[in-house]
């Protein structure tokens, strides 16, 4: 399948099927697609990264935010890196807006990206992907990674806002937040509200960030939600398009973006056809040979 007039009318023109196959074609990196992609004129569509450890909510999080977005007929697609919980949106969805199957299936599309290990546990082709929702012009994109280890930092040349979602712990634990979680959180979001000392939580949450100066003069919010009974998420909602509007016009911003995006896509590019698999057999060849070397092995990748 090629990347040809007719899918790409029919993605300009927002059709859902359209946008799975043409992901597709991206995944799998053909020709046609990379052509494309070259031929591409920026969008600026507002792509909210969240992110936050296992379980604390961020998928339930995704889920009214959504709710939030359709009730005033914007258009969202939500991109899932998460392979630990395959989350079912729509249930949660459907308690929430009373619409029709059809209005849904037009205006929501989901979908989940399997990491393949990739770096830092991003998808491989999670740039070419959200071109391609881009293009089939949606209001706004949402983007959920699990952050674990390094892997919260790749979000930064994804979103253009970042949201850090956690939980109310004893604490201790703020204390111990990986200094990576601080330096790419846009807006916090201490979830499960209801539990106790949340409120004790998010005002030391909200010390700790406020002593944080940023250069774009934007002060991180903490805001507190309880996403399983949609508290919260008009407040959210509100701060993510806050920050959206202040980033837009720092054109630090867009360039921080753009050169963490030239980045990953240089090592992506640097890495292609390289599997651990691919040099495993490589290895086993080559190292049965006399005077093997692992530097000259290496060198013919340079
Ligand atoms: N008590 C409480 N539970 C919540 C809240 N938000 C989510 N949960 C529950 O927390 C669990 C993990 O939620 P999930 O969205 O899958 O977390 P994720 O792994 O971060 O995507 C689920 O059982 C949710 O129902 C909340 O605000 N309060
Ligand atoms: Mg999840």
């Amino acid at each position: 399948v090629h990347l040809n007039e007719e899918n790409l009318k029919k993605l300009l023109a927002g059709d859902i099927k359209t946008v799975a196959k043409v992901i597709s074609l991206v995944e799998n990196n053909s020709t046609s697609s990379q052509a494309w992609l070259e031929s591409l004129a920026p969008i600026s569509t507002q792509v909210v990264g969240i992110t936050g450890a296992p379980g604390a909510g961020k998928s339930t999080l995704v889920n009214s935010i959504v709710a939030h977005y359709v009730q005033k007929e914007l258009r969202v697609a939500v991109l899932s890196v998460d392979p630990s919980s395959p989350f079912n949106y729509g249930a949660i969805l459907g308690d929430r807006i009373r619409m029709v199957d059809h209005f849904l299936n037009k205006h929501v599309y989901i979908r989940s990206l399997a990491s393949r290990g990739a770096l830092g546990g991003l998808s491989l082709r999670l740039f070419e992907i959200l071109d391609v929702v881009r293009t089939a012009g949606f209001d706004k994109i949402i983007v959920e990674t699990v952050g674990i280890g390094q892997s919260e930092v790749d979000i930064a040349g994804v979103a253009d806002t970042k949201v850090v979602v956690v939980v109310p712990e004893g604490g201790d634990e703020i204390q111990t937040m990986k200094a990576g979680v601080m330096e790419i959180a846009d807006i916090f979001v201490v979830n499960k509200c209801d539990r106790p000392n949340a409120a004790e939580f998010a005002h030391n949450l909200k010390a700790l960030s406020h002593n944080r100066s940023r250069l774009d003069g934007w002060q991180i919010p903490v805001l507190q939600t309880q996403a399983d009974k949609h508290v919260g998420i008009e407040e959210l909602c509100c701060a993510i398009e806050a920050h959206f509007l202040n980033s837009s016009a720092a054109s630090d911003h867009q360039q921080l973006m753009l050169c963490e995006k030239a980045y990953q896509l240089i090592c992506q590019q640097k890495m292609h056809g390289i599997t651990k698999s691919a040099l495993r057999s490589e290895i086993q060849q080559a190292s049965l040979e006399a005077g093997f070397n692992i530097y000259e092995f290496v060198a013919k990748y340079r």
